[in-house]
């Protein structure tokens, strides 16, 4: 294997991502998985081209070859319906996750809704309260972007130090779909909101009951009342038959089962705005409506509880996003942060979506320590570990987007450490 022909871009191997962009690997394989074609080699007719399969079907669903999951904790019964599922990530390629792959987070459980029986109530300081049903709004202009949605806990285990795990385990509560919907705006000019009005809270029909608190700027600018996700209805999981969805800011905002939105002169202060989703600082204050979710990257593959099988070429991938908007790039190092490079941006560089990123490496078959770095379109850019912890201390469980490093060892074992 002759490394020398690779342009080096970084130290322990970075190799330059114009090698991605038509230079080429120069026929080598990556990660040397490929054989050598033999004489014969395309002659076998394999079994699954001698007889037809099965025909269509009502609903899809992926090969029986592939084992993407969902991975739930393990229920609680003080905490009925409680708990989280995480996408994942480490085995997906591209942005969109497909919604049965979708991360979820429930407070009580996914309420059973019949849309026929379900309202959507505006009040409060409105000229007029309105009372929506589904089919009322299906009538209204939609519009649909890409957006990721993460929940504030996303990457906490990583505050405390090197718990160990995968991108799933530790990084899983991101997930990025198409959402379409109602602009909140249009449907706020036709209750017409009063001027005194600064705050919309919104509620979910779950057992929870859950509401938060949105301010007017926000909930004029870009938010929506979605209907469907990945060009289907809502699933159950993400609030059929209808959620509110605030792009880029903490996940818990986006209520489910959307029933209430009540316009008020301040925030509601409901329970998950002050016992919870707040951030405990370690002089004892606690910060209160961190809405945006910070730049962030992960590096997806090679990651946590991964084996690289032999010395070689590989290609680091991952992904990248900000609540404050697009990703403006993404740098790499391969020794632990002490040089990086420049990675490659392979899919569109969407306002408050994930942003996929790779590189091509070699890894010698010594230690090395994977990192990505995020900047984004205002100049954000993604933490270190050590700055959350210092801005935060390690007893906020919120918002820890510090930069994930995974280490190779010599065993090609990789795994998630703090440094
Ligand atoms: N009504 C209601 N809305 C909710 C929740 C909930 O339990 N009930 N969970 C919140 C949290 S904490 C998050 S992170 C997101 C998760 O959305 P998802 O389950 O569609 O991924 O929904 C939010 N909206
Ligand atoms: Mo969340």
């Amino acid at each position: 294997m002759n490394s020398d022909k690779f342009e080096k871009v970084a130290g322990n191997g970075l190799i330059s991502r114009r090698h991605l962009l038509g230079m080429g690997l120069g026929g080598m394989s990556l990660a040397a998985t490929g054989s050598l074609l033999g004489a014969d080699a395309g002659l076998q007719i394999p079994g699954w081209s001698k007889t037809p399969g099965p025909g269509p079907s009502a609903y899809g669903a992926p090969s029986a070859h592939t084992q993407l999951q969902r991975v739930a904790g393990a229920p609680n019964p003080l905490y009925p319906g409680g708990g989280v599922s995480r996408t994942p990530l480490q085995h997906m390629q591209g942005i969109i996750t497909p919604n049965s792959l979708h991360f979820e987070r429930h407070h009580a459980g996914i309420p059973d809704i019949d849309p026929a029986g379900h309202q959507l109530v505006i009040n409060g300081l409105v000229r007029q309260p309105l009372v929506f049903s589904y089919e009322n709004l299906l009538k209204y202009p939609m519009v649909s972007k890409v957006y990721f949605i993460e929940c504030s806990g996303n990457g906490n285990s990583n505050t405390v130090g090197a718990a160990g795990g995968s991108a799933q385990s530790i990084h899983g509560l991101v997930s990025c779909s198409e959402w379409t919907g109602v602009p909140l705006s249009t449907l706020l000019d036709e209750a017409g909101v009063l001027p005194e009005a600064r705050w919309v809270a919104a509620v979910g029909a779950d057992a929870a009951s859950m509401g938060r608190s949105v301010p007017i700027e926000k909930a004029v600018d870009d938010v929506l009342v979605a209907l469907f996700q990945n060009g289907e209805p809502v699933r159950p999981e993400q609030g059929y038959p209808m959620r509110l969805f605030v792009p880029g800011w903490e996940g818990n905002i986006s209520v489910k089962w959307l029933t209430q939105l009540k316009l008020l002169n301040g925030p509601a202060q409901f329970r998950d705005e002050t016992s919870k989703y707040t951030d405990p600082l370690p002089d004892r204050s606690a910060r209160q409506f961190t809405f945006p979710m910070e730049t962030k990257s992960l590096i997806t593959s090679p990651s946590g509880e991964m084996t690289l099988p032999r010395a070689g070429i590989y290609k680091i991938t991952g992904l990248a996003w900000s609540g404050s908007g697009s990703i403006r790039g993404v740098e790499v190092s391969a020794d632990g942060g002490r040089t990086w490079a420049d990675a490659l941006l392979e899919s569109e560089q969407w306002d408050k979506a994930l942003t996929r990123f790779s590189i091509p490496w070699e890894w010698n078959g010594g230690d090395a320590i994977l990192q990505s770095r995020a900047i984004d379109s205002a100049g954000n850019v993604q933490l270190t570990r050590e700055a959350v912890i210092a801005d935060r201390g390690t007893d906020a469980f919120y918002h820890n987007p510090g930069i994930q490093s995974w280490a190779v060892s010599s065993q090609g074992d990789v795994s998630s450490v703090a440094v």
